[in-house]
C-alpha cells in the first residue's frame, strides 16, 4: 500500500482574518469553507444521510444507472484521479471500483478528517497509491510534483461548485483546466434548479442537522478565536433566492447583542444575519456555459428522471 500525506498547510490565520473582516462587513458574512473543521465535516456527513437532502442519493443513482456509459465516455486508462474537497472519500469508491486508476489524490482543507479518511481508503484499496493533499482548493495552490501531469481526471461531485459565486466558479474551473493538461477530464456533479419547496426542505431538514452544521461555525469561533458568542442566541435560516438561483444560509441574531472575537467587538441588531453560504443551482445549459467560459468542452450530461441533479463529463 502506498500512502502519502502532503500537508500544504491551509493557513490558520486565514480563519481569524476572514472572520474579523467578514463580521466588519455589511452585510456580515463568513465563508462556507470554514464549516469544515473536524466536527463540521462529520455533521456534513450526517446531512448527507438526511432524506430531505436528496443530493447524494440522486447523484449516486445517476452513477449507478449510467455507470456503463459514464465509464465508456471517460475513455482513459490508468488515470490519476484527483478529488478536490474529497471529505470522507465515499462517493469516489464507485469510480475506484470500476476505473482502477493508477493513483488517487484526495484533497481537503480539514487535515484530521483527510488523514483519517485517506488512510481508511488506502487500507481498503491495497495496491492503489493514495496521495492525500491537505490544501485550501479555493485559493491558488500547486499539486505536489509526484502527481503525474498526464491522464488527470478531476472528480468534483456533490455540487460543491455551487458554493462558489459564478465568477469564482469560473476561476476555479479554469484552474482545474490548467492543471488537467491536454488529455484531462472533469467529472462533475451539480444540483439543478427545481421547485423552491424541494430546495427549502433540503436545507431545513426536520432533524435539525443542517441547523447544527450552520451553528457549528459559532462553536468554532468560541473554541478557536476566544469568542464569547452564544450559539443559542442565533438561529439557522436557509431559503431559496429564485432571482439569484441559489440557496442562501444565514445565522440570524435572535436579539440585539454584542459579540467579542479575539478582542474585537461586533454589534448585532435583532434579526441581523451573518451570511454563511450560497449554494447555486444550475440548469445543464448554464453549467455547460460556465465550463465553456473556463476552457472546458462539454462532452456528456446525465440526469435523473426528475431532472433534480446532473453529472457532466467535461474534456480539455
Ligand atoms: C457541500 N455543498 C455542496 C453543500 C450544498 O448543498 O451546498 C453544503 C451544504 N450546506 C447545507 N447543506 C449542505
Amino acid at each position: 500500500m502506498t500512502y502519502r500525506f502532503h500537508d500544504c498547510q491551509p493557513e490558520f490565520d486565514d480563519f481569524h482574518h476572514s472572520v474579523i473582516s467578514g463580521l466588519s462587513a455589511s452585510p456580515k458574512q463568513i465563508a462556507p469553507k470554514f464549516f469544515y473543521d473536524e466536527v463540521g465535516s462529520k455533521i456534513f456527513d450526517a446531512i448527507c444521510d438526511q432524506p430531505e437532502y436528496y443530493v447524494p442519493a440522486i447523484e449516486r443513482s445517476i452513477f449507478e444507472t449510467h455507470a456503463e456509459d459514464i465509464l465508456a465516455s471517460l475513455q482513459v486508462q490508468d488515470c490519476h484521479l484527483i478529488e478536490p474537497g474529497a471529505g470522507s472519500s465515499v462517493k469516489v469508491r464507485f469510480l475506484l471500483d470500476r476505473v482502477r486508476p493508477a493513483m488517487y489524490v484526495p484533497m481537503d482543507i480539514s487535515a484530521e478528517h483527510l488523514r483519517a479518511s485517506a488512510a481508511r481508503l488506502a487500507a481498503d484499496y491495497p495496491g492503489l497509491p493514495v496521495h492525500a493533499v491537505c490544501v485550501d482548493h479555493t485559493k491558488p495552490y500547486a499539486l505536489p510534483s509526484d502527481i503525474p501531469a498526464t491522464r488527470r481526471v478531476f472528480f468534483y461531485p456533490g455540487s460543491s461548485l455551487g458554493n462558489f459565486d459564478p465568477a469564482e466558479a469560473i476561476r476555479f474551473l479554469r484552474d482545474l483546466r490548467s492543471k488537467a493538461g491536454d488529455d484531462g477530464r472533469l467529472l462533475i456533479g451539480i444540483d439543478t434548479k427545481k421547485p423552491a419547496d424541494v430546495l427549502n426542505l433540503a436545507y431545513n431538514d426536520p432533524a435539525g442537522v443542517t441547523a447544527a452544521f450552520n451553528l457549528n461555525l459559532l462553536e468554532r469561533l468560541r473554541k478557536e478565536l476566544a469568542s464569547d458568542v452564544d450559539p443559542a442566541r442565533f438561529e439557522h435560516r436557509a431559503f431559496y433566492n429564485a432571482a439569484r438561483g441559489r440557496i442562501e444560509m444565514h445565522l440570524v441574531s435572535r436579539e440585539a447583542q454584542r459579540v467579542r472575537v479575539n478582542g474585537n467587538s461586533f454589534d448585532f441588531r435583532a434579526g441581523e444575519s451573518i451570511h454563511t453560504e450560497n449554494s447555486y443551482k444550475y440548469t445543464p445549459d448554464e453549467l455547460r456555459q460556465l465550463a465553456w467560459d473556463a476552457g472546458w468542452a462539454g462532452e456528456k450530461v446525465w440526469l435523473d428522471d426528475k431532472g433534480y441533479f446532473s453529472v457532466h463529463l467535461l474534456k480539455a
